[in-house]
């Protein structure tokens, strides 16, 4: 889909389904909306704080597979009449880096950034890479030449997108209790838990890995007659070192007790380039995944 057919989708989910918020959190540089998508509880018990859960698709432009995932899990979710979702409220931002996926979509197919300009940079190299210009870590595996993929910006937060996420996530965490964020990617097929940026362990490591190996456990099930993608768990500094991505600032930021990446398919045979045979099985996967986490990041 196009941006646009994205924006269309969503707004066609929130006008079907009586659950479904859909608000703007600000503009690109290229001025596209960023969509945010509020999934509210059937049952509205109590006065205490909800628990909630945070997912963030396409940050990386030419992911693709992340916002179709992304989307299905919407439809999933916006339509569950389970316990799963009784009591929970979900937000997702399931295009984070619009400008960045129609520039793949349309010119360069492996871009990996957003597209802004910095007046007083290159003019020649845009973009910056919004998973390593969060301010945790900062520095560490990024880049500061303008030209580099893994550009990490002239300062954390510099970025319309990254400034925009950070005030909505940090808005939920006061109203709610966030107890997950999962920063949806491509590809290795990983689940990745903080941190990336050091080698030390970050706090509640245990939890994170059980709950991330139920995941695992079943999106690798399968389901009729077909089996599942395989997903490794393991900490991000098991790939390389690297700061100011959204999960590390959800946790050291926002103390949230689970917080991962999720790389999905493939493993390496198509990459980035995956044809869109994959989406169904791979959104089939991580709903099964998904409905093991949930109730496991929930508090009892
Ligand atoms: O490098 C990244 O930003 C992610 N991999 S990707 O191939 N999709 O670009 C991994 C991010 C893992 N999390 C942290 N390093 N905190
Ligand atoms: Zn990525």
């Amino acid at each position: 889909m196009t941006y646009v057919e994205i924006a269309w989708y969503l707004h066609e989910l929130a006008a079907k389904s009586p659950r479904v918020e859909l608000k703007s959190i600000g503009k690109t540089f290229e001025n596209r909306d960023i969509w945010l998508v509020h999934i509210k509880p059937t049952a509205k018990e109590g006065t205490k704080k909800r628990d909630a859960i945070w997912m963030e698709g396409g940050i990386h432009a030419r992911e693709w597979i992340s916002e179709a995932v992304t989307l299905q899990l919407l439809d999933k979710l916006a339509s569950d009449d389970t316990t799963l979702t009784r009591n929970i409220d979900i937000y997702c931002v399931p295009i984070a880096n619009p400008d960045g996926y129609e520039y793949s979509r349309n010119t360069d197919r492996l871009w990996r950034k957003n597209r802004a300009i910095d007046p007083s940079m290159e003019r020649d190299c845009p973009g910056v890479d919004l998973n390593r210009n969060w301010s945790t870590g900062y520095g560490v595996g990024a880049s500061t030449n303008p030209c580099s993929e893994v550009y990490q910006g002239s300062a954390p937060f510099s970025e319309l997108e990254t400034r925009a996420l950070k005030k909505e996530m940090t808005r939920v965490s006061s109203v709610n209790n966030l107890r997950l964020v999962m920063a949806v990617h491509s590809f290795g097929q990983k689940l990745y838990h903080p941190w990336g940026f050091t080698k030390k362990e970050a706090p509640n490591t245990a939890e994170m890995k059980k709950a991330g190996l139920a995941f695992a456990q079943a999106a690798a099930k399968g389901s009729r007659g077909r089996k599942g993608a395989q997903y490794e768990v393991t900490s991000s500094s098991e790939l390389y070192l690297a700061s100011g991505a959204t999960d590390d600032w959800a946790k050291a930021t926002l103390d949230v007790p689970y917080a991962y990446t999720l790389e999905l398919p493939d493993e390496g045979l198509h990459g980035f380039v995956l044809p869109s045979n994959f989406i169904k099985p791979a959104a089939q996967d991580v709903w099964r995944g998904m409905k093991k986490l949930i109730p496991m990041v929930l508090n009892k």
